[in-house]
């Protein structure tokens, strides 16, 4: 049987059509957990955090929870968030290791994204595609992470406060934003580390940069994918001017999951595409 399972940093519920799971990761504070699967509240849960004035962080999945979602599979592709802000691929690549060890006959290719959200969501269509054309395990992982190298993740913020509370972000580049109506747009650094690019005063300027750079990166029209954090707005006004630029575009907009939705905050929004 085959598997694809990528972490909820993904914010995918489903996948319709495939052996698709996810594996959650949790937030928390001193006095409660929220597990970021497909009962979380994402509403309630950013409510909770915003009312909440102590410490907050988060966790990544066990080895035993990629173990668990492993079960049964013999082949299987794993998609994680970046490794440069998380210890998620570094725990699927354990779980990976003991399966082997336990399934000598099972093969299992971990992918790590460098990205998050989006930039996963892409990366796991790819290998659907790949599946469903009949790719052999071996000619899917030889393939994948060069697909990765060829995307880009820009993400337009209204805050970094809970960036660089966990520590994800330096605090001075964090001081710049928190001030009304200032969005930070930022941009996956090859590493998979934040890269700043620009402050914009409202999301009209917000907009117009994100399709600047766009541009300057080359963007030709490749796929978009985009979840955004309770700003179904922005989407919807992200999308429209992207299409008037770039013509008929494969596009398409989500809502966060948790663990994306307590980083890029409320009204954050985030953007993954292919770029070759
Ligand atoms: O292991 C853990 O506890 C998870 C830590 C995740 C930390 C960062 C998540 C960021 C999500 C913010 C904007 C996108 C930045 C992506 C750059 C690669 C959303």
């Amino acid at each position: 049987m085959v598997k694809i399972i990528a972490d909820s940093a993904c914010d995918l519920k489903d996948y319709p059509g495939i052996g698709f799971e996810t594996v959650p990761l949790t937030l928390s504070t001193e006095e409660r957990t929220y597990v970021d699967d497909k009962s979380l509240n994402l509403h309630e849960m950013l409510d909770y955090f915003y009312s909440h004035h102590g410490k907050s962080s988060t966790a990544c999945p066990s080895t035993q929870a990629w173990l668990d979602a492993f079960e049964g599979a013999d082949e299987v592709y794993v998609v994680t968030i970046t490794s440069g802000l998380s210890g998620t691929y570094n725990s699927a690549c354990v779980a990976r290791d003991q399966y082997i060890e336990n399934h000598p006959e099972a093969k299992v290719c971990v992918v790590d994204s460098l990205s998050t959200g989006p930039g996963e969501v892409l990366i796991i269509e790819k290998i659907v595609e790949l599946k469903n054309a009949g790719k052999t395990f071996e000619e899917v992982s030889s393939v994948i992470n060069g697909y990765r190298d060829k995307l880009r993740l820009f993400f337009g913020l209204r805050s970094l406060h809970n960036l660089a509370q966990n520590g994800r972000v330096s605090k001075i580049v964090a001081s710049a934003v928190g001030i009304m109506n200032i969005r930070i747009l930022g941009t996956a650094s090859k590493e998979g580390t934040i890269e700043p690019v620009a402050k914009c005063r409202g999301e009209k300027k917000l907009i117009e940069t994100i399709v600047s750079e766009f541009k300057k990166i080359g963007f030709k029209g490749g796929k978009i994918r985009i979840c955004h954090v309770e700003n179904e707005a922005l989407s919807t006004a992200i999308v429209t001017k992207l299409k008037e630029e770039f013509g008929k575009i494969d596009i398409k907009s989500i809502l966060s999951g948790g663990l994306c939705g307590f980083y890029a905050e409320r009204g954050g929004i985030i953007i993954g595409c292919e770029c070759s």
